[in-house]
């Protein structure tokens, strides 16, 4: 038996998954999360390390990263990488002006042989703000249609309201469940 069927016959057993939350600073990573967690979202302050979050959705355990995005600790993101099963990527939808930089950190990090294999979702948040752009304008700044190397699937949601917040989990968990739990090799 290889080391790659023990470790998914174990986690067929505990039904556990490692979902990574990045994105920009100020994107909505830790208000969404705790928004899903019932919690208060009155008083979120950046994120300057970490913040684990265990949820059981759905009937698996998430073990959810919610990383800081501010520039100068992006590049303790790889730290996190490890065993990943889903990268939640959450927009600004009313930042404008930081598409581009999105978009370039977005592309980088597909790029690490790490998260091969990992899904994507893009959470287009802050969508209860006036003004903000749509998942299609999101979709296009970002030029989703270009990433083969991942499944991804894009969503609007607001973390204030919860719109879309339990649905992007679901398409979450179908997507690794269907590759780390039902695949037959
Ligand atoms: N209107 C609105 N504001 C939001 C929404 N989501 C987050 N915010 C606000 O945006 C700000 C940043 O939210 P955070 O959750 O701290 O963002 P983050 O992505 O965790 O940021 P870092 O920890 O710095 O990486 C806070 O003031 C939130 O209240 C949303 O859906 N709508
Ligand atoms: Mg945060």
């Amino acid at each position: 038996m290889g080391l790659l069927t023990v470790i998914r016959k174990n986690r067929r057993k505990e039904k556990e998954m490692r979902l990574l939350f990045l994105g920009l600073d100020n994107a909505g990573k830790t208000t969404i999360l705790k928004k899903l967690n019932g919690e208060d979202i009155s008083t979120i302050s950046p994120t300057l390390g970490f913040n684990i979050k265990t949820f059981v959705h759905n009937s698996y355990t998430l073990n959810v990263w919610d990383v800081g995005g501010q520039r100068t600790l992006r590049p303790y993101w790889r730290n996190y990488f490890e065993q990943t099963d889903a990268i939640v990527w959450v927009v600004d939808s009313s930042d404008r002006l930081r598409l581009d930089d999105c978009k370039q950190e977005l592309h980088s990090l597909l790029q690490e042989d790490r998260l091969a294999g990992a899904s994507l979702l893009v959470f287009v948040n802050k969508q209860d703000i006036p003004g903000s752009l749509t998942q299609d304008e999101i979709r296009d700044a970002l030029d989703l249609r270009a990433i083969k190397s991942h499944r991804w699937k894009v969503l609007p949601c607001s973390a204030v309201t919860g719109h879309n917040l339990i649905q992007g989990l679901n398409w979450v968990v179908d997507d690794v469940a269907h590759r780390l739990y039902y695949s037959t090799t």
